[in-house]
């Protein structure tokens, strides 16, 4: 070879992007944690609805109630009931975080609870999640506020749910009244979670409440739950004045975006371009809603909604990622024109999900476009067994320090979860916890498997985790 061709060479492999090796020996090798930065939260993430016990929403309805067909909503009739009591056992919770080493901790607010009837506040439940907060932070854990994690008060369901525009105004006020109760102790807020599966399940699949078909109605839902985003980040700006971790800022406001990969089944020109849809509209709509302030959603056939929002555009601090899994895609004459599946052979979690860490990173390295911080606010798996554990959370891990590698602003990882809790639709027989909850025994928490491995990973990210 002469030498030209050699400084061609090397110019063209320093223009080429190379992906890190995801292989396992390289991953076991590595000493995940001491890549990410300093300041990283590393925590957990839980639900009101999927952990406190006693709510009376809208889901606690729908487990009550059972499709035109006769078939239960919730698998095997579960009731998400006492959930893990964590609505009572809230410092027994805070000393299994102490014993991980987090120094975060992701939780929503039961609006329901809050809220029982429009204008009416419970305040001895207010000032308990006052304390909450007030606990987390004695403890060295950031406490981040989720304000809308699925369910909804029964009155607001009753008035139409998402799809009127009056939920966006309660939502608002109940966001302003949130930042004026816990501001002082809170400056973490995720005003919503996963909008796009609450939408596609709740209006679309109708698989949860309020059980509807009509994409007309998902894409009404979706616009609507962005407008209510951008009005409780507004709210929350200027009621929450107070830094309560001193880092000189009071709020620090995102939502947690669901994300999966969608790969083309095969090189057909087809199963390419039913996966670049589902692609556009699962994963890209709000970023690029949040990156324009415009609303696009375009379900080819039934939907084309157009909409500028007001405050959108630049209303988000962070953009949080919930990163599961990946499905490959394969069109057909199906309403939604595609078959998604996991090929045979694929290592799986007990749901039956891809269990793939690489994607994480491409999501990372794709939306450090968007310009602000990125925070995995939710990776997990369902893991019966609680021997996937340890080696799906150092994978997903060190795709975080991959990406953090390539200059990707990331600044927080939480796993899902902290302990087994209810989960939607299947009700208790997935196991998605760090510490397992023995429904047949009080609701004990015990440690798995992987509780070892997130202690390492604390420690070698300079934390220190209570023995
Ligand atoms: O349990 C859910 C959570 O409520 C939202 N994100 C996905 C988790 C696992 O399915």
């Amino acid at each position: 070879m002469n030498a030209r061709v050699v400084v061609v060479a090397l110019v063209l492999l320093a223009g080429c992007e190379r992906r890190p090796s995801f292989e396992e020996a390289t991953i076991n090798a590595t000493p995940v944690g001491k890549g990410l930065p300093r300041g990283f939260l590393l925590g957990t993430a839980t639900a009101s609805h999927q952990v406190e016990g006693g709510n009376t929403n809208d889901w606690a309805d729908w487990e009550r109630t059972r499709y035109p067909d006769g078939r239960p909503h919730i698998h095997e009739e579960t009731r998400s009931g006492p959930a893990t009591d964590s609505w009572n056992r809230f410092a027994e919770d805070v000393n299994l975080m102490r014993r991980l080493g987090t120094n975060a901790y992701r939780f929503s607010v039961e609006w329901s609870r809050l809220e029982p009837e429009p204008g009416v506040w419970n305040t001895e439940a207010l000032e308990r999640y006052r304390q909450w907060a007030r606990l987390l932070r004695a403890a060295g854990i950031e406490p981040v506020v989720t304000l809308h994690h699925f369910t909804l008060p029964r009155w607001v369901a009753a008035q139409g749910g998402w799809e009127n525009p009056a939920t966006v105004d309660a939502f608002e006020r109940f966001s302003g009244r949130m930042a004026e109760a816990l501001g002082a102790e809170v400056d973490w807020w995720c005003t919503l979670n996963e909008p796009n599966v609450l939408v596609v399940f709740g209006y679309l699949e109708g698989t949860w409440p309020p059980g509807q078909q009509d994409p007309r109605a998902m894409a009404t839902a979706l616009a609507h739950l962005l407008e209510a985003h951008a009005r409780s980040a507004r709210q929350l700006r200027a009621r929450d004045t107070t830094d309560a971790d001193g880092d000189g800022r009071a709020t620090w406001i995102g939502l947690a975006h669901h994300v999966r990969v969608f790969q083309p089944a095969t090189g057909a020109p087809s199963d390419s371009i039913v996966t670049g849809l589902t692609d556009a509209f699962f994963n890209e709509s709000l970023p690029s809603a949040l990156r324009t302030g415009h609303v696009s959603l375009v379900v080819p056939g039934s939907v084309s909604l157009q909409r500028d929002v007001p405050g959108l555009k630049d209303s988000v601090d962070w953009l949080g990622i919930n990163y599961y899994t990946r499905d490959h895609v394969r069109q057909d004459a199906s309403p939604s024109f595609s078959h998604k599946y996991v090929p045979a052979g694929r290592p799986t979690n007990d749901l039956g999900w891809d269990i793939y860490p690489e994607g994480l990173y491409l999501f990372l390295k794709r939306y450090a476009a968007l310009g602000v911080p990125l925070v995995v606010t939710e990776n997990g798996l369902d893991d019966r067994t609680g021997e996937r554990r340890p080696y799906f959370l150092r994978s997903h891990l060190y795709a975080v320090e991959r990406a953090v590698a390539e200059g990707v602003p990331v600044h927080g990882y939480f796993h899902w979860s902290l302990l087994d809790n209810f989960e939607w639709s299947e009700g208790y027989a997935p196991r998605f916890g760090l510490f397992r909850v023995e429904r047949d025994f009080g609701l004990t928490r015990r440690d798995t498997p992987a509780v070892e491995t997130f202690r390492e990973v604390a420690r070698n990210l300079g934390l220190t985790p209570t023995p």
